[in-house]
């Protein structure tokens, strides 16, 4: 099944996407798009796809209206902080011009990543029995779950990096799923993902591996230990990345309802949110694994800002 995505309408060369104060090149050899899957064709279909790109794109897996409602609970418990635009629906997101008091704004957000609303929303059914399905058994869900906002006309940005640096306490079959609390086109900066590099990010594991065998054992799962980058990040610089590696940034327009499956091996950023219409971007990313796997007992707590995982 072929589903249509709007980059292709868009124009490639009107895209000015940054991250980090670099500007990332709209050649076809260095940007392109992420290919959309339906979800009925089924979990092996779904499987093979994850392990061949090391992502799925699922288009619609959850019901958009629920999402967007969901939006409008986060939105309107953060609308007390100065975050969302006076007089405006929260569902909308739509930014204040003037900066929230970002010391309430992480108050708020820590107490809703507590929430059993929030917990509700992660752990819902249609997610849960296909997390079951995909990793062939019984999922587990870690606790520490995570949920941005990224202000638009902000600086903004998640610098590369694959996942398992954060989580090299269990096991390496975790499975991240980024799911998008309302729309979120191109230009709103959602994730972007390059091409391939779930080989990359899984020599790169086993360099590391190498070069942390002589540390602790608290030390070794550190994604800040001496071996590392700054913040265990690849790197801030993507358009140097798609150069170094001779491979594409890939970019989607993602839609309320989606959710994307990302491979704890697979690089991925995002860019920053110039959205022309002033709106927040919202999403969450939680990782899930077969409850047989080893778990890394460091996300067996709620999210704290600060945290240092
Ligand atoms: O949403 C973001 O900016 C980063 C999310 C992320 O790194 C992830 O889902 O693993």
């Amino acid at each position: 099944m072929s589903i249509p995505t709007k980059m292709t309408q868009r124009g490639e060369e009107q895209l000015r996407l940054v991250a980090n104060e670099k500007v990332l090149s709209t050649a076809p050899n260095r940007l392109g798009s992420l290919t959309p899957t339906d979800p009925d064709i089924g979990v092996a279909a779904i499987r093979r796809l994850y392990e061949e790109n090391g992502y799925v794109w699922l288009k619609g897996f959850l019901p958009r209206n629920e999402v967007i409602e969901f939006r409008g609970w986060v939105f309107g418990h953060l609308a007390a902080t100065g975050l969302i635009a006076s007089g405006t629906d929260p569902r909308d997101g739509i930014a204040s011009a003037v900066a929230p008091d970002s010391k309430a704004v992480d108050r708020c957000l820590m107490a809703l990543v507590r929430s059993v609303a929030y917990e509700g929303f992660c752990a819902q059914p249609r997610l849960a029995r296909f997390m079951d399905e995909f990793l062939a058994g019984i999922s587990y869900l870690h606790k520490r779950k995570i949920m941005r906002h990224v202000r638009p006309g902000t600086t903004t940005a998640t610098p590369a990096h694959y996942d398992l640096v954060y989580l090299r306490g269990g096991t390496s079959r975790v499975v991240t799923a980024w799911i998008p609390i309302g729309d979120i086109p191109i230009e709103m900066g959602g994730l972007t993902y390059l091409e391939g590099s779930h080989a990359i990010g899984a020599r790169m594991e086993r360099d590391f591996a190498k070069q942390n065998s002589d540390l602790s054992p608290e030390e070794r799962v550190s994604a800040y230990n001496r071996n590392m980058t700054e913040g265990g990040w690849v790197s801030k610089d993507l358009p140097d990345m798609a150069q170094r590696f001779d491979t594409r940034w890939l970019v989607a327009d993602y839609e309320a309802g989606d959710v994307m499956l990302h491979s704890p091996f697979m690089i991925h950023a995002s860019t920053t949110n110039q959205d022309a219409h002033q709106r927040l971007r919202l999403s969450t990313d939680i990782r899930y694994q077969n409850v047989e796997d080893e778990i890394d007992a460091r996300w067996n707590n709620h999210w704290s800002l600060g945290d240092m995982l």
